[in-house]
């Protein structure tokens, strides 16, 4: 088959983009470098060296003899140049990554949450229509996430998307319909992909356009097999506070001696499953499309469900890390029971690679390895979901300034706003211009 990977350069991208060549597809990776760009805006890298992608793409076909194009464009802007792909490829798939991936950078600041409306929203719509507008017949394969259901569903076992309901009718009778399961999005991430849901829907039942959207879980593990062949095709491992996630800044955290930074008590649950099933989930959604006139096919994505403190006690066990309980950041329950269907993957042939088996070898592959090249003040969770009350100050870009002296000495008249462009964020706003004085010399 065909396949247009778009964001095929990023964490869950780039392995499956290989999974699928080494499959026998024949691949076209789509990307305008934004997760490598964000890294240069928070000033942080992965913890593992990653090669450029010419780089990556070059060693590919040097080990095995197979060729990944490439064509660098930006999905949410470049909708002519998206067209014109389409129709001179015809691909037969078209997996769906290109999207701002991490719920503390959207909640950064009003500039972030903007940037991750416009940039997941616009790059899902124009895909739909650009496969409409070129009138090729590819499937979409998108990435989306658990978190489009909320984390509670009162001990009800969250089935595949959808949701059989009875209402009552006008005439007294019950209706039976099919809904989406009720959405609760927990940051601006994560309604972007609840309004995903609906654009995909709206596009199949008018176009007929065949989806499968993937409601993917946590994902721990950084390598697979095939990007453990070659260090230029390492993949990336995310431990800073706004695209690291839980599990990976764990073993991090344990590998230099950090505490386990646990959100709260630690009571939240959460669905987890490893890259390498990622990516044979992808391959697996690929090779077994819906029909034309199916529904959009929706698959939970996940194969164990975990709370955050009984991760942290595993992690503790296997490292002797200590174990932190912080304040919340986020606005989250506290506590919740998650209970999942996820039968339709596993009756694909998913056979599951669970914590017990993998998280050691994670450890010390990665986590222990690569410890040298983490910067620990990265570590911490800034980006906040709420403004603090008054009576709790902020820890403000003021209230940073050395003392009271200096700052009544600072002439506003002669303050220039700088740009800093996004290097530097001052606690969640935007980070785009800072005050600075003046220098007379
Ligand atoms: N947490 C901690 N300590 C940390 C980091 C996180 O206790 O150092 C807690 C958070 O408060 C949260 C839970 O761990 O309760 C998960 O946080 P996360 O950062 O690992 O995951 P999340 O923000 O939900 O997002 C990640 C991916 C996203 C994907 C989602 C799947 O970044 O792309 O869609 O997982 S899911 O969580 O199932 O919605």
């Amino acid at each position: 088959m065909r396949v247009l990977t778009l964001g095929g350069d990023g964490f869950c991208g780039w392995p499956t983009a290989l999974e699928l060549s080494e499959r026998g597809h024949d691949v076209i990776i789509v990307d305008n470098f934004a997760r490598r760009n964000a890294d240069v805006e928070l000033e942080v890298s992965s913890l593992t060296p990653i090669a450029p992608l010419g780089k990556r793409l070059a060693a590919w076909r040097e080990l095995t003899g197979r060729q990944i194009g490439f064509r660098r464009l930006n999905v949410a802007e470049d909708f002519e140049k998206l067209v014109e792909l389409l129709v001179e490829f015809r691909p037969h798939a078209v997996v769906h990554f290109a999207e701002q991936r991490a719920a503390p950078y959207s909640m950064k600041s009003a500039w972030h949450k903007r940037y991750t409306v416009t940039n997941n929203l616009n790059a899902t719509h124009n895909l739909l229509a650009a496969i409409v507008e070129s009138g090729v017949d590819a499937q979409i394969v998108h990435l989306g996430t658990m978190g489009v259901y909320g984390y509670g569903a009162a001990g009800v076992k969250i089935p595949e998307g959808y949701l059989q309901v009875k209402i009552a009718a006008q005439d007294g009778t019950e209706v039976e319909q099919e809904i989406l399961f009720p959405v609760n999005p927990g940051s601006v991430y994560h309604m972007t992909k609840t309004q995903d849901q609906l654009l995909f829907a709206f596009y199949n039942k008018n176009d007929e356009v065949r989806v499968t959207d993937l409601h993917q879980g946590i994902v721990w593990g950084t390598q697979t097999t095939q990007t453990r062949r070659d260090e230029r095709l390492m993949n990336r491992f995310d431990y800073d506070g706004d695209y690291g996630t839980v599990l990976n800044r764990f073993l991090m955290q344990a590998a230099i001696g950090y505490p386990l930074s646990v959100h709260g008590t630690g009571g939240q649950t959460r669905a987890f499953i490893n890259i390498e099933d990622t990516v044979r989930c992808v391959a697996l959604a690929i090779e077994n499309p819906p029909a034309r006139g199916e529904r959009v096919r929706i698959f939970n994505q996940m194969t164990e469900t975990h709370r955050v403190i009984a991760l942290a006690e595993i992690v503790a066990r296997l490292t002797g890390a200590k174990i932190d309980l912080l304040e919340n950041p986020r606005k989250e329950a506290s506590e919740n029971d998650l209970y999942v269907e996820n039968r339709q993957l596993l009756d694909l042939g998913l056979d599951p690679i669970t914590l017990e088996d993998g998280l050691l070898r994670e450890v010390t592959e990665i986590a222990e390895k690569y410890a040298h090249r983490c910067e620990r003040d990265k570590i911490p969770c800034r980006s906040l979901w709420t403004r603090r009350p008054p009576e709790a100050p902020a820890d403000t870009f003021l209230s940073r300034l050395p003392e009271p002296a200096a700052v009544a000495a600072v002439d506003l008249a002669d303050a220039v706003q700088v740009d800093l462009g996004d290097a530097v964020d001052l606690d969640g706003e935007p980070a785009r211009t800072a005050l600075t004085t003046h220098d007379p010399s």
